[in-house]
């Protein structure tokens, strides 16, 4: 498991290089947004419950079939089980934001996933689905700009400093994880 140091160590090391001034670079601005960084997971890790439960019942509504006899997500187990996994990829997603690099998402989470889930007859697709739910929900809170009209009652704002561009950096960082979440799945 790697984070933005020692992934910029590995790589230097791997071409017997010292460490480059554009590596350099983006490890001061690691550092220098690190407060913003420190946001974003918070983000993800305060409302992680509200977004799994939505995104699983997101997945749902758009496919009912997966919680009647013969759906994945049926009986209660299995939906226990789902909401479990739901649980699981945005911790990791979490993790890989804090860290600033994938590893310990493709390390301890992606790896063999696509096998255990074809194994079981997860659906892959509906999963997919879910994991872009969250996408688009991470995005929303690291913005700390959820919306009103989707959240309803529930809706909850971080309060934290909201900078010009709205963390747009690391809202595509973010989304690149759940990306590869879903490339892990197909
Ligand atoms: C640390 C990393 C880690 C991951 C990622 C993980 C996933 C994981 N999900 C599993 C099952 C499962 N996963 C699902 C998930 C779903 N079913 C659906 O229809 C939806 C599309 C989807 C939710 C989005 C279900 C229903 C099962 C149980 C399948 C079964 O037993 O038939 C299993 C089999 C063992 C078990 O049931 O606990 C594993 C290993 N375990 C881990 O330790």
């Amino acid at each position: 498991m790697l984070d933005a140091f020692s992934r910029a160590v590995v790589t230097a090391d791997s071409k017997t290089t010292a460490i480059g001034g554009g590596d350099l670079a983006a490890l001061k601005e690691f550092i220098a947004s690190g407060n913003r960084r420190l946001d974003a997971v918070s983000a993800i890790a305060s409302n992680a419950s509200c977004m799994v439960s939505d995104a699983i019942a997101g997945m749902i509504c758009e496919n009912t079939g997966l919680i009647q006899a013969g759906g994945n997500c049926y009986p209660n187990r299995r939906m226990a089980a789902c909401l479990r996994d739901g649980e699981i990829v945005l911790r990791y997603v979490s993790y890989a934001l804090l860290a600033g690099d994938a590893s310990v998402l493709e390390d301890r989470c992606l790896n063999g996933l696509k096998e255990t889930y074809t194994a079981l007859g997860v659906p892959l697709q509906s999963t997919a689905r879910a994991v872009g739910i969250m996408k688009a929900q991470a995005a929303a809170h690291i913005q700390d700009n959820p919306s009103e009209a989707r959240a309803g009652a529930r809706l909850r704002k971080m309060g934290s400093p909201v900078v010009e561009d709205r963390c747009a950096s690391l809202v595509a960082e973010a989304g690149s994880y759940f990306d590869r979440v879903v490339a892990a799945l197909s």
